[in-house]
């Protein structure tokens, strides 16, 4: 605590006064909102926040860039419904934060970045301050909502503004800009805690108009093949009973976006993913919980829906996300718990669906399932995807606690299919933007805030990303094991320089690379494996460690697809 000596910057303070400043007030209006924790790279004017925080009992995670702490924070509100944060310096520290920021907001994850900034009358003025920018406004257009604290009075409802906004309705990301000069301001202690409140009820319930809930029954009961299809919102939304008993009570069967697997173990009986092609393009009626008919769903229509219009229900938070793609002959608003305990309610006047249309899927899924496992178990040399990601299946089989990130290619595409998840909010991957470089920064976020193993499924272009966080992994030594699937370069390792020039490819990589070395040098351990044998046993005792390791997966170089299953987004290989 300061103490006055003589007049503050309040100008109300007698000498020997207790004095609380912008530092402090931070902290204590995080801390009046139950965050522990914030991820972060330190620096003027930020570096003694830092310190504060972990003074007072904070969880203070540095990294070494702002991208991956913005990662981390944004996985940790998606995994808590608690706004995850991020603390950086001002300009590039910002920028770096800021491309986080924008994913969580893309991906509807609660998150608020907060950063230091520059003095405004120079950065108005331009006179070209230390790290100058005008952060306020860049961060505009990519966030959900932004806001600067000019005065130390202000940083409780500051704080509480950038919380309820980035968790109420439609959850994501927040900018807060604290000006260095907010920081060093005083108050006396009196009137410092007289500003710091906790937010009441900052995720409101949203309840469903009746009217609405009667509209998606009737059309239900006018579907016969009907099919629920599970979005990341309806695991956000942390309504696991209800949506069950929703699932099973209707008899309907269900698809789940890749991080809504596990919402519901994939082994069970209604989940419909191995029929994926199928249920998709002959269901009639989709009642849609917590999903974009984004290109992830190729827009609601198309080859893909069986090129005819479905009729669809769409249970979302947000009142502007219906009829974005498609019509939505009923759009069902409010949160989805609210949403789903009101339809529950009512399903039993929805007739089961037919056995023809279950039965059909089961038909699909079992030859599915059966060809899969043929591939699964071939053990060709090299190794490749399938025989990789066979191993990593059985293994995490075994420990459902497991957190798993994913990203790449190929490595994404076939791992979601492949590796089934059994509990909800354990698989975090690149999203609605395809986005390269969440790997190391979701690993911590993940491990961090669950206090579980994490195991990172990873292209090598993908690692490469974040793949300096390993120091970060092995400093907290935190219990995340990396898989690198190495096949020497992006999506595969095999493309040539058509000039015969010195320059290889611009998809390919440095040969035979060892990213099981990194880790060594932080003190980690490092595994270099060549088949699923040594993978499933290199896996096993890593997780059973419980420490930072990596295994660098030697993957045929020429197994991989261009764009992995995105061959149709490329401009030249595009269906016309
Ligand atoms: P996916 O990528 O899995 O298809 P999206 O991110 O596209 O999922 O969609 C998630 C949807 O869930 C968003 O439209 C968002 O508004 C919605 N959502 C998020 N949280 C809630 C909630 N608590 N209640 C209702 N809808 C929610
Ligand atoms: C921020 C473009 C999509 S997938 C990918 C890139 C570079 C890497 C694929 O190679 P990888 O995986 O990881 O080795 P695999 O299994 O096919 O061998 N920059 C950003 N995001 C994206 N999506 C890209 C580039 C891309």
């Amino acid at each position: 605590m300061l103490t006055a000596t003589k007049e503050n910057s309040t100008n109300t303070v007698e000498s020997g006064e207790e004095l609380t400043d912008g530092f402090h007030l931070v902290i204590d209006a995080l801390k009046a909102n139950d965050i522990d924790t914030i991820f972060g790279l330190v620096g003027i004017p930020i570096t003694d926040l830092a310190r504060l925080a972990q003074a007072e009992g904070m969880r203070f995670i540095g990294f070494r860039h702002e991208q991956h702490a913005g990662n981390a924070a944004a996985i940790a509100g998606y995994m808590t419904q608690k706004p995850g944060i991020c603390l950086t310096v001002s300009a590039p520290g910002f920028l770096n934060g800021l491309t986080a920021l924008a994913n969580a907001t893309t991906n509807c994850f609660p998150m608020v970045l907060i950063s230091g900034s520059s003095e405004r009358e120079i950065v108005d003025l331009q006179q070209g301050d230390y790290e100058e920018m005008d952060q306020l406004n860049a961060a505009k257009p990519y966030v959900k909502a932004s806001y600067r604290i000019n005065k130390a009075e202000d940083i409780g409802i500051g704080v509480a503004r950038a919380i309820r906004s980035a968790v109420s309705g439609r959850p994501g990301g927040v900018y807060l800009d604290v000006p260095a000069q907010l920081l060093a301001q005083t108050l006396t202690v009196a009137e410092g805690k007289k500003s710091i409140f906790k937010v009441v009820d900052p995720i409101p319930r949203q309840i469903p108009g009746p009217d609405a809930i009667a509209r998606a029954i009737n059309v239900l009961k006018t579907s016969k093949r009907p099919l629920i299809l599970l979005g990341k919102g309806a695991a956000y939304a942390q309504a696991d009973a209800e949506i069950r008993a929703l699932i099973e009570k209707s008899g309907i069967p269900y698809l789940p976006m890749s991080m809504a697997k596990g919402l519901l173990p994939d082994k069970h009986p209604q989940c419909a993913s191995a029929a994926r092609s199928y249920v998709l393009a002959e269901a009639d009626t989709v009642l849609i919980i917590g999903a974009r008919l984004n290109w992830l769903l190729a827009h609601g229509k198309g080859k893909t829906w069986g090129n005819n219009l479905k009729r669809f229900i769409q249970v979302d938070i947000s009142p502007i996300e219906a009829d974005s793609n498609v019509p939505i002959e009923a759009p069902v608003i409010g949160d989805i718990g609210s949403c789903v305990a009101a339809l529950l309610a009512e399903i039993g006047s929805v007739p089961k669906p037919s056995a023809e249309w279950t039965g059909a899927i089961e038909e699909r899924k079992e030859k599915n399932i059966a060809k899969m496992e043929v591939t699964l178990s071939a053990n060709p040399s090299p190794m490749n995807f399938h025989s990789a990601l066979g191993a990593i299946r059985n293994v995490l089989r075994t420990r459902p606690e497991v957190n798993l990130v994913n990203e790449g290619a190929n490595t994404l595409d076939f791992c979601r299919a492949i590796v089934d998840m059994n509990q909800p909010r354990k698989r975090f991957d690149s999203g609605t933007w395809g986005i390269m470089g969440i790997g190391m920064g979701y690993s911590i976020g993940a491990a961090v805030t669950s206090g579980l193993p994490v195991v990172a499924v990873e292209g090598d272009s993908a690692f490469g990303f974040s793949g300096m966080e390993l120091e970060t992994v092995c400093r907290y030594n935190l219990p995340i094991t990396t898989i690198v699937f190495n096949n020497n370069g992006v999506y595969r390792g095999t493309d040539v320089n058509p000039t015969g020039g010195p320059d290889v490819a611009p998809t390919v990589f440095v040969k035979n690379a060892r990213y099981d070395k990194m880790i060594e040098a932080f003190g980690g351990v490092g595994y270099q494996v060549t088949t699923p044998d040594e993978l499933t046993k290199a896996l096993t005792e890593a997780i059973a460690a419980g420490k930072p390791a990596l295994i660098n997966a030697v993957i045929d170089e020429t197994a991989g697809t261009e764009s992995g299953r995105l061959t149709n987004l490329n401009p030249s290989t595009a269906k016309k």
